[in-house]
Parts: structure tokens; C-alpha cells; sequence
């Protein structure tokens, strides 16, 4: 099995964070995705149909949408117990991809990469939507956590580490979270598997 990613993606974080608590053998490739798409390695290009991490290959099938990566995780390495419990995280999944997973890596690159990369850089419109948007959006996620340690209860699933991947860079950027946001992140970097984002996904060709 062969991961490709990049530090700046929290879209490849889910994965590379749910197979290190998986704790299962595979290889990590970084890819810099802020190359010219065309002169990133015909490997991974292969692997990716968009060229974007994460990409996934294993068993000779290439995956790609790091939500629908998961899942295909979670059904290999049996995470899930019934299939009320699959469905429900199934629906977090969806949920994460169309709210949160579309407004906070917007502004993240906006706040933290536009500097170095103008293309990431936002108008004041499109800044204040997305922002309206992640408020409601992470209000949503806090009042779903109100008494839960995970999003479905009391054990982690799939789509903690879905909904938690770009939460989790929320301080370089000086993004304030609600109170049972703030207490689920903190639960994150407890499990087995566990590094900084930096360090889990740094520059490593292999
Ligand atoms: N919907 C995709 C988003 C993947 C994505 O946007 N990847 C970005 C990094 S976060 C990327 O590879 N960008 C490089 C490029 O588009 O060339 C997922 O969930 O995996």
C-alpha cells in the first residue's frame, strides 16, 4: 500500500492520521503540489486522476477523495462494527466534504499560503462567505459533540478524522474553535498514531 501526500493538505492528514492509528505497514510518498502538475511523477500521476493529494494505491487499485479513501480503509481493515455505525459515518463523510472540508482549506490557503502563493489568494466577497460559512459550519459540528467524545459517541471513527484534519491547523492561523470542538481536538493527538501535521506528512520521496 502507497500513500501520497503533502504537510500542507489536510485532505492527505485524514488518511496518513487513520492509517498511522490503523497502525498498519505501507509507504509514504510526498508529492509537491505546488509544482506544475505535469512534472509531478508519472506514478503518481497515474495514481491520481486529478494529480491532487491523497492518492492512494493498494493492490494494484489507485483511490482517490480522501473521505471516500477512508472509507474504503475503514471496510478493508473492518473498523466498523454494524451497519448503523457504517451509515453514520458514512453521513459525517458527506457532511465534512460539502461544509467544513469546503470552507476552512479555502481560508487556511488564503491566510497561511497566499503570501508565498498569490493564486491562493482571496477577495474580500469571497473571504467573507466562506467565513460566514465555516462559523455556521463549525457551530453545527460543536452542538453534534455536546456531550460525545467522538462524533459518534464514545469510540473514534473515520470521520473524526475527517472532521478534525483541518481543525487541527487552526492555531497557525489563529482560527478560534467552540469549547466541544476545542475538547475533541484535544482528544486527537491521545491516539495511537498521533504526530504534528508537519511531521506526520514532511518531505520524504520513496
Ligand atoms: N476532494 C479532494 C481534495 C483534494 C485536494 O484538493 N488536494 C489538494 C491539496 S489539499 C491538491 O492536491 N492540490 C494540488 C493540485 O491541485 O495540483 C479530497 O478530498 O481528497
Amino acid at each position: 500500500m502507497k500513500l501520497f501526500g503533502h504537510p500542507d493538505s489536510g485532505h492527505a492528514l485524514k488518511v496518513k492520521f487513520f492509517l498511522d492509528w490503523l497502525g498498519i505497514d505501507y509507504n509514504y510518498e510526498f508529492v509537491d503540489i505546488f509544482s506544475k502538475r505535469e512534472t509531478r511523477s508519472q506514478e503518481f500521476l497515474k495514481a491520481s486522476k486529478f494529480a491532487e493529494v491523497p492518492a492512494l494505491i493498494d493492490e494494484g487499485h489507485c483511490y482517490t477523495q480522501s473521505n471516500a479513501i477512508l472509507f474504503y480503509l475503514a471496510d478493508k481493515f473492518d473498523v466498523f462494527t454494524n451497519a448503523k455505525q457504517r451509515q453514520a459515518c458514512l453521513q459525517w463523510l458527506v457532511w465534512e466534504a460539502n461544509k467544513i472540508g469546503l470552507c476552512l482549506p479555502q481560508i487556511r490557503a488564503h491566510k497561511k499560503l497566499s503570501p508565498q502563493y498569490p493564486d491562493f489568494t482571496l477577495s474580500q466577497g469571497a473571504y467573507e462567505w466562506l467565513w460566514n460559512r465555516y462559523q455556521h459550519d463549525v457551530g453545527v459540528l460543536d452542538n453534534e459533540l455536546n456531550n460525545k467524545s467522538f462524533i459518534l459517541g464514545d469510540q473514534v471513527s473515520p470521520a473524526d478524522f475527517a472532521l478534525s484534519a483541518y481543525l487541527l491547523y487552526t492555531d497557525e492561523i489563529a482560527i478560534d474553535v467552540p469549547e466541544n470542538v476545542s475538547l475533541w481536538l484535544g482528544r486527537m493527538p491521545a491516539l495511537p498514531g498521533w504526530q504534528s501535521p508537519y511531521d506526520m506528512l514532511k518531505g520524504h520521496i520513496g
